[in-house]
């Protein structure tokens, strides 16, 4: 027997086990018949020299909450991803989230003539072009970006309408202290604001110690140049912070002695920069990506529970599955090594019963932030307990999912 065969029969030996021999798609008897393909795909110039997807794939993005944008009406405010089809921690980039104050107006940016602007409380104010940014010095990280009003309500149905404003790709730039290095910041400088090139500006006033720290420049995302809907041909990434602080289309960095109150600030009241990021940062956070709302589990037996964790305060500790509405809680396991400010896949082997039961999972990251319920979001709000609970500010609190005994899955917020 080959060591492949051999691999495969531990796998459905492991799989019966698992599955109680019940409904594990992957054992069906051997005399099935081997389906050819629908045909074969023609060879064209586009599809020599920049790939797509098989034309059976349809994930897509969807414009979210119907909300439009305040200054180009009728236009899309924010797209969610679809995190529900998501597989392993990388967002495509042609499913990253999108958020923009906009609308759907992206800027036609010619990279030959961007420049970047460093000035204000600087000894020397500096213009680069995109062609001397790739000469400094590089990184590449994962990052995630979540926007402040990615929240779960009642009448979601699916986890992309509930978490979908979030995304995690792997970033390439300039760390923005090596620019903000040679530039000098003088003393006094205790914020920096960060400028797009749009009419709005996308500005947002960030603290000089968080610029100053992991901030980066990025051109480049998932290997490629950053798309245009994310910021090309360069854009500021400021990690684990509210996503309105990445700053797309960057064109100018103004070193400041005082909180500005830009067109996005209006949301943060925390001026003071020594304790403003804390209030600026991502909570630790995480959902389960199937089964999710509006999936259906086709009978009993096994399944691999599966789903994303993040948070803005480092990487991801650990993350607990609840099967049974919260009640009790087992460690799932954690995919690769978690990166900081990043999403984590974890899993979990399950087998439903076919009852119907509630999923939910909790994180924990590096500094030991949990993971609220939403009862005790509420209570932290002083809400009535007798009624539907409202999250103010930024929402990362856990997500239900109920399965019905019929398979059905539901957002199970009430
Ligand atoms: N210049 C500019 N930058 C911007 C915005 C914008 O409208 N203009 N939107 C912000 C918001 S609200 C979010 S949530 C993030 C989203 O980043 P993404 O579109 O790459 O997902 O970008 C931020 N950066
Ligand atoms: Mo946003």
């Amino acid at each position: 027997m080959s060591s492949r065969q051999s691999d495969r029969r531990e796998f459905l030996k492991r799989g019966a086990a698992l599955a109680g021999g019940l409904g594990l798609a992957a054992a069906k008897p051997a005399s099935a018949q081997l389906p050819d393909p629908e045909g074969m795909i023609v060879g064209t110039d586009d599809l020599v020299a920049y790939g797509k997807r098989s034309r059976f794939e349809d994930s897509k993005r969807i414009p979210h909450g119907g909300r439009h944008s305040p200054d180009a009406f009728g236009l899309d405010f924010h797209i969610a991803a679809p995190l529900q089809e998501s597989v392993g921690v990388i967002t495509p980039s042609s499913l990253h989230y999108v958020g923009t104050t906009r609308g759907s107006y992206v800027p036609d940016i010619d990279p030959a003539k961007h420049r970047l602007m460093i000035h204000g409380l600087v000894d020397r104010e500096l213009v680069f072009t995109m062609e001397e940014l790739r000469r400094f010095p590089s990184v590449t990280r994962l990052h995630f970006i979540e926007c402040a009003g990615n929240r779960s309500r009642s009448s979601h149905t699916t986890v992309q309408e509930t978490h979908g404003m979030t995304s995690c790709a792997e970033w390439t730039g300039v760390l923005l202290s090596t620019l903000l290095e040679e530039a000098g910041v003088q003393d006094g400088g205790e914020w920096i604001v960060a400028e797009g090139v749009e009419e709005v500006k996308g500005a947002s006033t960030i603290p000089v110690n968080k610029a100053m720290d992991d901030c980066i420049l990025c051109y480049g995302m998932n290997g490629e140049a950053v798309r245009p809907q994310q910021g090309y041909p360069l854009r500021l990434l400021v990690p684990g912070f509210e996503g309105i602080f990445n700053v797309k289309w960057l064109r100018r960095i103004k070193v400041v002695d005082q909180y500005y109150m830009t067109y996005n600030d209006y949301g943060h009241l925390t001026q003071d920069p020594a304790t403003a990021a804390l209030g600026y940062q991502i909570g630790p956070k995480s959902v389960i990506t199937f089964p999710s709302g509006s999936q259906r589990l086709p009978e009993p037996g096994f399944y691999e529970i599966s789903g994303l964790a993040w948070s803005g305060g480092g990487k991801v500790a650990r993350v607990e599955i609840s099967t049974d509405g919260g009640r009790s809680w087992q460690d799932a396991d954690i995919r690769g090594e978690p990166q900081p400010m990043a999403h984590t896949r974890f899993s979990m082997n399950w087998t439903w019963d076919g009852n119907e039961c509630e999923l939910q999972s909790r994180c924990t990251d590096e500094l030991g932030q949990v993971q609220p319920s939403r009862a005790q979001v509420a209570a932290f709000w002083n809400q009535p307990p007798d009624q539907p609970v409202r999250v103010k500010g930024q929402d990362n609190s856990i997500q239900p999912w109920r399965i019905d005994s019929d398979g059905n899955v539901h957002n199970a917020i009430i």
